[in-house]
C-alpha cells in the first residue's frame, strides 16, 4: 500500500514524510490523546463527565470535566516523547514544562485540548486543535509562520484528524481499532463560496466592514456580491473550521466593540494560528481583517486575535472591506 493510498495507517504515512526528528513521535502520541478523548467523549452522558467542573480556566471560562482530562492525556502522551520540551494548553495558566530526558528537548507544542466544550452536554461536534513548534523553554513566543505542524481533531459522528506540516492537509479517520487511517491524503479549500459563518447575535457590536460584509451577503443576487449566500453557525470553531475545509465558506469572529479590549474572542497561539496554518495550505486565506494571521508574532501565550479564514476569494473579499474601511 503506498503511503497516500486510503486507509494507510497514520504510522506508515509519516514513516513516509520527510520529518524533522521528533515530529512523527510528536504527532503520534497526539493521536494517542485524542483516540483517548474520543473514547471519553463517546459515553460521556453515562459516565457523568458532562457538565462543569465547578473550576475556571485562564480565560474565566468554566472548565468541564472533559477540558480538564482532555488536558491531563496530553500532558499523559507527549510525556512520553523525550524531544517535547513544553506544552501550551488552553486549559494551563503557565505553560507545562516536562522533566528534561535529555538533550534533544527542542519542540513545543501548544494545544486546547477540547475546544468548543461548551457543546458536549448538546452532543455537538467538538475538537481537539494542536500546533509544534521548535524550540525549548524559552522559545514559547513564536510567529504563526514559525510552525512545523498544525492540526485538530473533530470528535463528531466520526472522529477525524486534520493534519499539515505547511505544504498539504491530509485527513485521518479513527477506524474501529483505534488507529488512524488515511481518508483523504490532500484537502484543498474551494476558492469561491457564498457560504458564511458568524455569531449574528453580536451584530450590534460589529465593525463597519464586518457589517458592510454581512449586509452584502443578504442582499443576495441583487446585491454588490451578486449571489445568495447561506449561513450556517454551530458555535464549535473545530466544526465550522472542518466544514469549511471540506465544503469551502467563511468564518468569522472579528474584534467588535466587546471583544476589542480584550483582542479578540478566540486565542492566537493555539487556535488562530493552527487553523489558519492548516486553511492556507488547503489553499484558503486567514486573516484578522487587517493582517495575515501568521505574521502575527504573539505578545503571551493566552493572547486573543480576530478571526477571518476561508476561501480565498471570499476572505480578499473581506480584506478589501477592511482597506476600505481604514
Ligand atoms: P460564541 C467555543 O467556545 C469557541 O471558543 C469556538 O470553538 C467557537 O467558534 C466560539 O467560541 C463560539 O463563540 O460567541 O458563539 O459562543
Amino acid at each position: 500500500m503506498t503511503s497516500t493510498a486510503p486507509g494507510t495507517t497514520l504510522a506508515d504515512w509519516l514513516a513516509a514524510q520527510d520529518l524533522r526528528p521528533g515530529l512523527a513521535d510528536t504527532v503520534t502520541a497526539i493521536a494517542a490523546a485524542c483516540a483517548e478523548i474520543s473514547a471519553a467523549l463517546r459515553t460521556a452522558p453515562l459516565t457523568g463527565l458532562t457538565g462543569v467542573a465547578g473550576s475556571t480556566n485562564v480565560q474565566g471560562e468554566a472548565q468541564k470535566p472533559l477540558d480538564i482530562l482532555s488536558n491531563d492525556l496530553f500532558i499523559k502522551h507527549l510525556a512520553k516523547v523525550p524531544r517535547i520540551s513544553s506544552l501550551i494548553s488552553e486549559e494551563l495558566n503557565q505553560a507545562h514544562h516536562f522533566p528534561i530526558q535529555d538533550d534533544t528537548a527542542d519542540l513545543i507544542v501548544a494545544c486546547d485540548p477540547l475546544d468548543g466544550s461548551s457543546n458536549i452536554d448538546v452532543n455537538v461536534t467538538v475538537g481537539s486543535v494542536f500546533s509544534i513548534l521548535a524550540g525549548g523553554r524559552d522559545a514559547l513566543l513564536q510567529p504563526g509562520t514559525a510552525q512545523l505542524a498544525a492540526g485538530y481533531t473533530t470528535y463528531g459522528g466520526s472522529t477525524n484528524l486534520v493534519l499539515t506540516f505547511g505544504k498539504s492537509v491530509a485527513l485521518f479517520t479513527l477506524d474501529t481499532d483505534d488507529v488512524f487511517r488515511l481518508a483523504d491524503p490532500a484537502i484543498t479549500v474551494p476558492v469561491e463560496t457564498a457560504e458564511y459563518a458568524i455569531n449574528s447575535a453580536r451584530q450590534p457590536y460589529w465593525d463597519a466592514a464586518t457589517t458592510r460584509y454581512v449586509e452584502g451577503c443578504l442582499a443576495g443576487e441583487a446585491g454588490p456580491f451578486g449571489k445568495r449566500y447561506n449561513m450556517r453557525w454551530v458555535g464549535s470553531m473545530v466544526a465550522d473550521v472542518h466544514r469549511i475545509l471540506m465544503r469551502g465558506g467563511v468564518f468569522l469572529y472579528p474584534l467588535d466593540s466587546e471583544t476589542a479590549a480584550k483582542g479578540g474572542r478566540l486565542r492566537l497561539v493555539y487556535e488562530a494560528f493552527p487553523m489558519a496554518m492548516i486553511v492556507e495550505a488547503a489553499g484558503g486565506a486567514a486573516i484578522t481583517g487587517p493582517q495575515r494571521i501568521l505574521d502575527i508574532a504573539p505578545r503571551e501565550i493566552h493572547q486573543r486575535v480576530a478571526v477571518i479564514l476561508g476561501s480565498k476569494a471570499e476572505v480578499e473579499r473581506i480584506a478589501k472591506l477592511y482597506a476600505e474601511a481604514g
